[in-house]
């Protein structure tokens, strides 16, 4: 029998079996030390929502939009530009290692307009998906950006960003963002907390349809927070995977973004077509950095290279086949706008229906968050013990810290949610 001394434990390279009193070959100890993890918090949800029986269960778990029947959406504008590929029988040769260039120009053009200066000083690389650009976007700042390490999260922020920017090599750190009592935005505790932020940090922005909470600065609150930002010499990073989601308009909602290269922040930006083209599992997005001139964001972009490449070598071409489709046919963008419209009614709609039914309920509380509240998600206030019970006693599926995806109610199961959630809280 072999033995390998290591300097913390003998590990024994295969063993005997007791039935056949033979050496067997099978080693039973190399992960032995590993722990057993958490779910994850949000796609936890999912997991456990699966295995329940219950006829009535709800997963409101995971951002990701339902039609009113309660099914996955699969754009039209996606099947149009799928039957487009599919005639064109491409060939399946591997990506340049940022990604498809029509795809990528398009991604940049969605978020700061088609003719804006900024897109000749700007490299976007096509990323997997949202998270991947901002994995990106953190192994970038580990490696070069020069000022403190520390990123500066909204409080609450997705809560994946703290594992992302961790793993990255980045520090977390927090700012204030919603106000529970008012259910609404910390606007002074925001500026408050920024003003304090030493120099040349990064600070996260969600460019609109903020999650958890569903609170987005108004313009005027914006515009403070830029010049609070530029006084701090901050370096900006939006995370935009809602843009069309908050307001159903792709440029009203790209506002902030825009606002702040115009007051001349070289941004960093995540985008993601998960949401607003229902392409969840094409996994398609882009990653930017804003420069001060083309020399520089060359320079940046054999960089990104040079990172990516023994990441994931290159993206995968189908999801960004179909939105640069979607993006470059005429008629296939303004299906998708329509589309876009379409998700965002159903979801304010969806909104409207709850508090009504919470009403009908008899609920004493007040419930004008539902409705004030923008994209996908409602933070209802609802405690964890109450979630729990609105899980163990309901079967309603939705992350510990209250939150609820808006895109998963439906009309047929709207007044259901109202009744167990005016149950919990009454
Ligand atoms: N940013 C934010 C703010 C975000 O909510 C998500 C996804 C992403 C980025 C990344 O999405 P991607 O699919 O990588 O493009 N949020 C939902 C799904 C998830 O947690 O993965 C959610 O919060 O439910």
């Amino acid at each position: 029998m072999a033995l390998l001394k290591t300097n913390k434990v003998i590990y024994c390279l295969g063993n005997i079996s007791p039935s056949l009193g033979v050496l067997s070959t099978r080693n039973s100890s190399w992960w032995g030390e590993v722990q057993m993890g958490p779910p994850d918090p949000i796609l936890g949800v999912s997991e456990a929502f699966k295995r329940d029986t219950n006829p009535k269960k709800m997963n409101l778990g995971v951002g990701a939009y339902r039609d009113d029947k309660g099914k996955p959406f699969v754009l039209s504008c996606v099947r149009k530009a799928e039957a487009i590929i599919t005639t064109k029988q491409m060939d399946k040769e591997y990506l340049g290692i940022g990604g498809l260039a029509e795809f990528s120009k398009s991604c940049a053009q969605l978020a700061f307009g088609a003719d804006n200066e900024v897109l000749n000083r700007s490299i976007t690389v096509q990323t997997i998906s949202g998270t991947g650009s901002l994995r990106v976007g953190a192994n970038f700042l580990a490696r070069f950006h020069g000022g403190p390490r520390d990123v500066y999260l909204p409080k609450p922020s997705w809560g994946n960003h703290t594992p992302i920017f961790r793993d990255g090599g980045m520090q977390l750190k927090a700012y204030r963002y919603y106000d529970p009592s008012s259910c609404g935005f910390d606007f002074k505790g925001a500026l408050d907390d920024i003003s304090k932020i030493p120099e040349h940090s990064v600070i996260m922005l969600h460019a609109c349809a903020h999650n958890p909470t569903g609170v987005d600065p108004k313009p005027e609150e914006w515009k403070e927070i830029s010049d609070i930002v530029k006084k701090r010499n901050l370096l900006v990073f939006f995370d935009m995977a809602y843009q069309g989601f908050a307001s159903g308009d792709i440029d009203r909602d790209a506002w902030a973004v825009r606002y702040f290269i115009e007051q001349g922040h070289n941004i960093l930006l995540s985008q993601s077509f998960a949401k607003n083209m229902g392409l969840y599992g094409e996994r398609v997005g882009g990653f930017t950095v804003v420069c001060n001139d083309t020399e520089e964001a060359k320079r940046v972009e054999s960089q990104l290279k040079i990172l990516i490449r023994p990441i994931y070598s290159n993206p995968p071409m189908n999801g960004a086949r179909i939105a640069a489709t979607i993006l470059n046919t005429p008629d296939l963008r303004s299906l998708w706008l329509e589309e876009v419209h379409g998700m965002a009614n159903r979801i304010i709609k969806m909104r409207e229906q709850l508090a009504a039914g919470l009403k009908n309920e008899g609920s004493s509380h007040n419930w004008q968050h539902v409705i004030d509240q923008i994209g996908m998600f409602c933070f209802t206030g609802l405690k964890p013990e109450q979630v729990e019970r609105l899980t163990k006693e309901f079967s309603v599926y939705m992350t510990k810290d209250g939150r609820i995806s808006m895109a998963g109610v439906t009309s047929g199961n709207v007044g259901y949610l109202a009744h167990g959630i005016h149950a919990v809280t009454k």
